[in-house]
């Protein structure tokens, strides 16, 4: 079981990376047409794309879309629906690359250059529409109207003719551009695609048997020649495919700064794929990291930082009571549009987990859905990979940690998306990738690592952190938007929060039928001491007539005694 995880896992890495085993901008996940289907179908990348007898039609069609001219394709220029809000925390000892993850994870999925052109024309679309729509009411009214509102009309229809005249402009302007924003795209794509090609048939040959040395090595040196073509071709289409504020840290460039406060970032409408006309509003919320000598002190705890985080929104939810969204019921904006928590990232390091973590973990999981992730896993080999992850699955167990599970369906999903995105083609003698996400139980963590540029450069070769072979962060991006699982996350984070709820109305209960119990208690002591204080003071009050009492009688005694003498 433990081999399949990742057979081809950084078993590709050499200092000059093959072609075909490795990830390019051009088939990164996202990169799905726009007729893409739903989970679990195959998704076109440069390895189906070639012409071997391993690429099915399905995969082959999907590459044509990909490939094919921006004006042959679907420009719908529809905006993107954004369905919900789905939020996500990212919570771990300080320096594990939580920042680096959260402007990684989602680098070539947010809104694209591309994408924010798309939305600008459709927003102008709008503007167009709106103004064309005010000229048909202003035309309407004009027809029944008396004569003094007539010349207003017509005043007011100059003005809106003009004003549709310039919003016209803009629109093809923007349009126009997006046009050549595509075409630019497409064209990159298709120059690294006949590169691949290219580098690939050289390499072909310069393996072959039956060459000679000399030939070897002259196909040798063309093969470098062509990595290096390569690989500026590719840098251009991610520069052009990527969204700068995500990737880089607020400052720009240069070593990422320290989180030192809990920090939201909003990403409006984030498809769920490359080209989905659904998508979400993301929260990725980034938090100080705890075991810092300089930022978590014990007057300035990260840890508390993060509960507390994670509390006031659950407190802000149960509490709201009244909708802030237009024409959206109360019920409804409290489902689809909550603050909470829907997912909290939990990083722990590479090679060990700490107590910090499991005691953080515990006073987590009845608040929110925790998803354990194994950091800066190109720190680990294969080996150590699945014996960290058994690891730890096995120590949260014993420490009665509880993580949520994604269906073991989704899990499957994505399994069988990389492994027909990512099998190398029959023809490059490559090996069959077999993605083994979840464990027989889906439960494993998840082994990612990020960087700001996708990859991460050693001496020995580059990783990509967007590749299934190297890291699992595509496939926890796959699983969390493109299969779903966002879904069922919130529907776990709102149980969770609900019950959290309860539990604090049943302390708050307890705590006051305690405090009712205390108070009764106090007042029966009171009563107590007050009737002892009756008897008490009804003796003192009558003490001085007793004793003269007995006085008097002692006297009397005395008396009588005399007396008889006498
Ligand atoms: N080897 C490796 N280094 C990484 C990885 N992710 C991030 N780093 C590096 O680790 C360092 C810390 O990264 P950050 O993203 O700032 O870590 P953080 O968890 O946000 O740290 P705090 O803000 O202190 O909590 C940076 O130098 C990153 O480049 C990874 O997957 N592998
Ligand atoms: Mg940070």
């Amino acid at each position: 079981m433990a081999d399949s995880l990742a057979a081809s896992n950084f078993e590709h890495i050499d200092p000059v990376p093959h072609g075909l085993d490795y990830f390019t901008p051009s088939n990164l996940p996202s990169n799905l047409p726009s007729n893409l289907p739903s989970a679990g179908a195959a998704t076109p990348t440069q390895h189906n794309m070639s012409t071997t007898s391993s690429v099915t039609d399905g995969t082959r069609d999907a590459m044509a879309v990909l490939l094919a001219a921006p004006d042959e394709r679907d420009e719908s220029e529809d905006a993107l629906t954004v369905l919900e809000s789905f939020n996500i925390l990212c919570v771990g000892e300080s320096g594990l690359g939580k920042s680096t993850f959260q402007r990684n994870i989602f680098a070539h999925l947010d809104p694209t250059k591309l994408q924010e052109m798309k939305r600008r024309v459709a927003s102008q679309r709008e503007v167009v529409n709106g103004l064309r729509e005010a000229i048909d009411r202003n035309k309407s009214e004009a027809k029944h109207c008396d004569d003094v509102r007539a010349v207003v009309l017509r005043d007011e229809r100059e003005a809106l003719h003009k004003q549709l005249a310039e919003a016209d402009e803009l629109l093809e302007e923007l349009r126009a551009q997006k046009h050549t924003q595509a075409l630019a795209v497409h064209a990159l794509r298709r120059e690294i695609s006949e590169l691949e090609e290219k580098q690939h048939a050289v390499r072909r040959l310069r393996d072959a048997d039956e060459i000679s040395l000399e030939d070897a090595q002259r196909y040798g040196a063309t093969v470098l020649e062509l990595q290096a073509e390569l690989k500026a071709k590719q840098d251009a289409l991610a520069d052009e495919l990527r969204k700068s504020n995500l990737d880089r840290p607020a400052g720009g460039e240069g070593a990422p700064l320290q989180t030192t406060e809990v920090v939201p970032r909003l990403i409006e409408g984030m498809p769920l794929y490359a080209d989905a006309r659904e998508g979400l509003d993301v929260t990725l919320i980034d938090t100080p990291g705890y075991g810092d000598l300089t930022v978590d002190t014990p007057t300035n705890s990260s840890v508390e930082k993060v509960v507390a985080e994670v509390e006031r929104r659950i407190v802000d939810h149960l509490g709201q009571s009244v909708a802030t969204r237009p024409n959206m019921p109360l019920d409804d904006e409290k489902k689809l549009w909550n603050q909470l928590v829907h997912l909290c990232l939990f990083f722990v390091s590479p090679h060990r987990m700490k107590r910090a973590d499991v005691e953080l973990m515990k006073r987590l999981h009845a608040l929110v859905p925790l998803v354990i992730v194994i950091a800066k896993s190109d720190t680990m080999t294969k080996a150590e990979t699945l014996r960290f992850k058994e690891d730890v699955r096995a120590q949260l167990q014993g420490q009665r940690v509880r993580t949520f599970a994604f269906s073991f369906s989704l899990i499957k999903q994505v399994e069988d998306k990389h492994r027909l995105d990512h099998a190398a083609p029959a023809s490059s003698g490559g090996v069959a990738f077999e993605p083994y996400y979840g464990g027989s139980h889906g439960m494993w963590p998840w082994a990612v690592m990020a960087a700001d540029e996708s990859r991460r450069e050693y001496v020995w070769g580059t990783a990509e952190t967007d590749h299934p072979h190297h890291s699992e962060l595509p496939a926890l991006r796959d699983l969390l938007l493109w299969a779903g699982g966002w879904r069922q996350l919130k529907h776990d984070a709102a149980l969770k929060a609900d019950a959290e709820g309860h539990r604090r109305q049943a302390a708050a209960k307890e705590a006051a039928a305690k405090e009712a119990a205390a108070a009764q208690a106090a007042a029966d002591v009171a009563a107590k001491a007050k009737d002892a204080r009756g008897v008490f003071g009804l003796a003192h009050a009558l003490a001085p007539w007793l004793i003269l009492l007995v006085a008097l009688s002692v006297a009397l005694m005395g008396l009588g005694d005399e007396l008889r003498r006498v």
